[in-house]
């Protein structure tokens, strides 16, 4: 398989990260739709003050499963080491990135005019992962939270630094 947008030849998931030539931005931030870009837009500015790269498309799960298929099975690939996945409604998509790709992944549930329940839909669609399936689940419109929690995820290992002057928890 290829994808002509990331520009790579898709390979099975890695099961191991070693010596993969890190190339591309640290976090990649997908959305299940243009209508849910300006939601997605304190992520961006928090790693954008952070520091720390990132890259954005709109990748539907169930309008283009094959484009989040050849995304998610590659995105270990290019270096990215955090995917964050922003969806509303049936918000499939955070859960079919993690069914392919070994990265962690964040799913915020997002709100809009069309969301049952305040988003209730959305945010059971997202937590309510199979065993096995792991996806990590912020706030209704919560991208903030999953920027930060990205950014701690790449600090972890000495993947990425935490950079200096951010305010820490004092016990
Ligand atoms: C979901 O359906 C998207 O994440 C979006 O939140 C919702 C509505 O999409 P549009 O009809 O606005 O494209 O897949």
């Amino acid at each position: 398989m290829s994808h002509p947008e990331f520009d790579v030849q898709v390979e099975p998931a890695p099961l191991g990260l070693e010596g993969l030539e890190e190339v591309g931005p640290l976090v990649g931030i997908l959305v299940g739709s243009e209508s849910d870009r300006e939601a997605m837009e304190p992520a961006v500015t928090e790693l954008d003050e952070r520091g720390i790269s990132h890259e954005f498309h709109v990748l539907s799960a169930h309008r283009d499963p094959r484009g989040v298929a050849e995304y998610a099975s590659t995105a270990a690939l290019r270096g990215v080491r955090v995917i964050i996945a922003g969806a509303g409604m049936a918000a499939a998509l955070p859960g079919v990135v993690a069914a392919y790709s070994d990265l962690p992944v964040i799913g915020v549930p997002l709100t809009s005019s069309k969301s049952v329940m305040g988003g209730l839909d959305a945010l059971l669609s997202i937590v309510q992962m199979p065993p096995g399936v792991p996806v990590a689940c912020v706030s209704l419109n919560g991208s903030r939270n999953a920027a930060i929690l990205a950014s701690r995820i790449l600090a972890q290992g000495g993947g990425y630094p935490v950079p200096p002057g951010r305010p820490t928890l004092e016990l």
